[in-house]
């Protein structure tokens, strides 16, 4: 079995955010084809789109033993695990999951992109997964995420609860 570096970000703006993001991990982890290697601290969020409350994001690195279109599916799974619903654009949910890097690999379907292709955008993502992924060069450009980061502004990107942990490292 071809195992695969991925990474991925998570975001909650509704219900117990702190308690979902953690619940998605966990479930992820339990999938027999996909490890969680690392996880950023939570950060608190100004949200982008249209007016809504605040979100809870964290970015995690996973390996993945299965291909991305079933990775996507495991996604879409968990997030309906949690109780999301699609209402719209870019508005409020329980939880959302996006793959942001698989491997080294570019993928342009009408149910899958990556990379992701509005990370490279937002402070909200690339801030939680430099800490984790700083070196990660995107499959196109060269450019990494630490060298993508530092090009965006992060007032509205501040850590949440540093002691509680999304994921024990342990
Ligand atoms: N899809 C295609 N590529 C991917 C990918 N790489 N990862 C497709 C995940 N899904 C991907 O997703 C719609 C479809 O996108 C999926 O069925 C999948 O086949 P969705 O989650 O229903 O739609 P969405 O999330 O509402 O739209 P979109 O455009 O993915 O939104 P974003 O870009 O994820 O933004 N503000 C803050 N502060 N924090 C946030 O986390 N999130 C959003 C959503 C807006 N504002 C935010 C945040
Ligand atoms: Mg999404």
């Amino acid at each position: 079995m071809t195992v695969h570096p991925c990474a991925i970000a998570l975001g909650s703006n509704l219900g117990d955010s702190l308690a979902i993001l953690r619940g998605a991990i966990a479930k992820l982890d339990q999938h027999p084809d996909v490890t969680v290697v690392d996880c950023s601290r939570v950060y608190r969020t100004a949200p982008v789109g249209p007016p809504q409350p605040d979100y809870l994001n964290a970015c995690a690195l996973l390996q993945s033993g299965l291909a991305a279109a079933d990775l996507l599916q495991l996604l879409l799974k968990v997030e309906a695990q949690f109780g999301r619903e699609r209402r719209e654009r870019w508005g409020a949910r329980r939880l959302d999951l996006d793959l942001l890097l698989f491997d080294d690999q570019i993928i342009a379907t009408a149910q899958l992109e990556v990379p992701h292709p509005r990370m490279w955008e937002r402070a909200f993502v690339l801030v939680p997964l430099a800490e984790i992924a700083p070196d990660w060069p995107h499959p196109q450009s060269g450019a990494t995420v630490a060298d993508m980061r530092a090009t965006l502004a992060d007032q509205d990107v501040v850590p949440y609860a540093a002691s509680q942990a999304l994921w024990p490292s342990t």
